[in-house]
């Protein structure tokens, strides 16, 4: 099998949790490192048109959103904490608050002057004009409402709190890390070190989980270029779905898109979809077939040409 690609940016918090799953899990990868915003040529080969990151391949299969990554890596390194099917209802609860809420509210609050002189130094001041472009665009075709500014950190802040409280073994839920120890992470690893605010000192048990979390790491990624992903995709066909698709909409031209932001669709012919799961087929001369897998949560399914 090939080793999973992750395509991500240094500043991206869902790549960061993604990153630090790989660390833990000692999953090896290979890293393509993307732009901060669209295009994105490669992705639009691979995942046509998805536009969140981060992105993972593994060979001709796609896979979009931390929740397909995640289960990827359950089940490669032998880790089932990493994925949200294998958790009990307030596990569940916490992943989707603390993934979009508290995400959002992480973002607000510690994005400010200091956070884009980071983006200009990583990139450029033209780079950074374009990324504030497409995020305010972003923002106006976003379903997610997002609180203000002061009203974000007083989330943040009350969300550190109610981890305080949940600290009563090393981590979240127990003595060992899940899938809730990572998403919590990414929103404090921007505040904490992109964002360098200092809040987390006024919690001591959610600043030693923080560290603990970091010694994770990253494991020993590959640095490798857009077409070695594009080569690898070809060389390589999808492998087989997980069981028989009985959604009345397998065979047919479909759309996928997340419902929340960024909700840009992506089309294809629909090969798998239950409870958990969407899988479609693309077809790019690049690389031939692919498949592309997103969770069922969160994403609406269309047929392209309703009867
Ligand atoms: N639900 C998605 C959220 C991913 C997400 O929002 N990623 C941000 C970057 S951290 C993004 O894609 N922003 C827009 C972009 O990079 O084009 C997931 O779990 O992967």
């Amino acid at each position: 099998m090939q080793d999973l690609i992750l395509y991500h940016y240094s500043m991206s918090p869902f790549s960061e949790k993604i990153r630090a799953m790989l660390g833990y899990s000692g999953v090896p990868w290979q890293s393509i490192t993307v732009r901060e915003m669209p295009p994105r040529k490669v992705l639009s080969i691979l995942a046509g048109g998805y536009r969140k990151v981060p992105v993972a391949q593994i060979g001709a299969d796609i896979f979009c959103d931390t929740r397909t990554i995640s289960d990827e890596l359950a089940r490669i390194g032998n880790k089932p904490e990493l994925s949200l099917a294998n958790q009990p209802q307030d596990v569940h609860d916490f992943v989707k608050k603390t993934d979009l809420e508290i995400f959002f509210a992480c973002v607000l609050s510690a994005s400010d002057k200091s956070m884009l002189k980071k983006l200009v130094k990583e990139t450029s001041l033209w780079n950074t004009f374009l990324f504030l472009r497409d995020r305010i665009a972003m923002g106006k075709s976003s379903r997610v409402r997002t609180a203000r500014r002061p009203k974000a950190k007083a989330m943040v802040l009350e969300h550190m709190a109610n981890m305080e409280q949940m600290l009563t073994q090393d981590f979240l839920f127990g003595d060992k890390p899940c899938i809730a120890d990572f998403s919590a992470y990414h929103g404090l690893w921007f505040v904490s070190d992109l964002g360098e605010k200092k809040w987390v000192e006024e919690y001591p048990k959610v600043k030693a989980w923080l560290a603990r979390m970091k010694t994770f790491g990253h494991g020993d990624p590959k640095t490798i270029k857009d077409k070695q992903g594009l080569d690898e995709a070809k060389a390589a066909s999808p492998r087989p779905t997980p069981s028989e698709s009985t959604d009345g909409l397998t065979g047919h031209q479909v759309t996928v898109a997340p419902d929340d932001y960024a909700r840009d669709p992506v089309t294809g012919t629909l090969v798998f979809a239950d409870d958990q799961r969407i899988i479609i087929s693309r077809t790019h001369k690049r690389v031939g077939e692919v498949h592309v897998h997103f969770p069922r949560q969160g994403f609406t399914l269309e047929a392209v040409n309703p009867a």
